[in-house]
């Protein structure tokens, strides 16, 4: 797991050779994000560990405008808006990564009976890529902070915001990485990619260049991923500059540029906040069905697992390969 400080270690050697202390912003972004670390450890301890008391499955009550998830008693209550009871929808069925209004129908069952693992401690990895000014900054401060601010100071070195969700009754969190300039050299430290469930490729819908330059940073992210194992999201940001034919002129380019990546395409503005929070939950949402799979997938093969752990081959069913471990959410539609 990535901890926050390492936030100011991965920035410092991108940014400069000498040996800077963590700016007040980096060390705030580390305290917030260890104090939802710490609240996520107290909430899972609590929420059926082995040994542990199967917890209440009470409908998560109104605090304050708040909600408290029911496997969360003891942590910070999620805020109301980041609570995920259905499948956010798509932003356009022609290019999205999943075709489906509900949560995948072993998902729900899992999260109903409580059965998901470890996924309610896990941090999930959101890299967004882009040309500088697309807009990256904007997007994640509008999701994160519900601001726009043109004059907000930048950050010195890669940073992180940690946002928690309720997603389907389980809590989870996104770690949404940022840059601080560096995609004006062209040269984003290998680690920033590393370990990406996520990746949104940003660009700027006034300026079709930066949608040209997208495949490139698609390109750069993946090769520091394993193959399949990422959602990548296309978004064209900006949308209030653009308007009627211009603005589906653009859309229509980039819809077929995410086609070809295997992308969901997103049009958003972090202006106006006009689908900021539906794509952010679309991604939560997607991300958190691959790992409530995924760790489904490893509880089944951990009962299958004999002796010296030898798995045992089902009759008619396939030898696993790199493919069939995939997530069945993941590919495009
Ligand atoms: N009109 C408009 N301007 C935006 C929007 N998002 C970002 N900007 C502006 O674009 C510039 C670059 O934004 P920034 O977030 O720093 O881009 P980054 O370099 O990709 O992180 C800033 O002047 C922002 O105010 C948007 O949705 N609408
Ligand atoms: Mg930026």
């Amino acid at each position: 797991m990535v901890i926050a400080g390492a936030s100011w270690m991965l920035g410092r050697a991108a940014a400069s050779p000498t040996q800077t202390p963590p700016t007040a912003s980096t060390i705030r972004v580390a305290r917030r994000s260890r104090v939802a670390l710490v609240a996520m450890v107290i909430a899972a301890a609590g929420s059926g560990g082995p040994g542990s008391a199967e917890p209440q499955l009470s409908q998560p009550s109104l605090d304050c405008g708040r909600m408290r998830s029911s496997l969360t008693p003891l942590g910070p209550p999620v805020s109301r808006d980041r609570v995920i009871a259905s499948f956010p929808k798509w932003y356009t069925p022609e290019a999205c990564l999943q075709l489906r209004e509900h949560f995948h129908g072993q998902v729900s069952a899992a999260c109903q009976r409580r059965n998901t693992g470890t996924v309610g401690l896990k941090l999930s990895k959101v890299v967004v890529v882009g040309d500088l000014y697309v807009g990256k900054t904007s997007l994640i401060h509008r999701f994160c902070k519900n601001v726009f601010d043109r004059d907000y100071k930048a950050t010195i070195g890669v940073d992180f915001e940690i946002e928690r969700f309720e997603i389907a009754g389980i809590p989870y969190s996104l770690q949404i990485w940022d840059t601080a300039g560096q995609e004006k050299f062209k040269c984003i430290a290998s680690a920033y990619y590393r370990g990406a469930q996520v990746i949104i490729t940003a660009f700027d819908l006034t300026d079709v260049q930066t949608l040209e330059h997208t495949r490139q940073w698609l390109e750069d992210a993946l090769r520091e991923n394993e193959a399949g194992s990422c959602f990548i999201f296309l978004v064209g940001t900006k949308k209030d500059l653009l308007s009627g034919a211009a603005c589906e002129q653009a859309e229509a380019d980039a819809v077929h540029l995410a086609r070809e990546m295997q992308a969901e395409y997103w049009s958003v503005s972090a202006k106006t906040g006009e689908n900021v929070k539906a794509f952010f939950s679309r991604v939560a949402a997607l991300a958190f069905e691959q790992s409530v799979l995924q760790d489904l997938e490893r509880q089944s093969s951990a009962r299958l697992q004999v002796g010296d752990g030898d798995l045992i081959q089902m009759e008619g069913s396939p030898p696993e390969t790199q493919e069939s471990k995939r997530p069945s959410s993941l590919g495009c539609c």
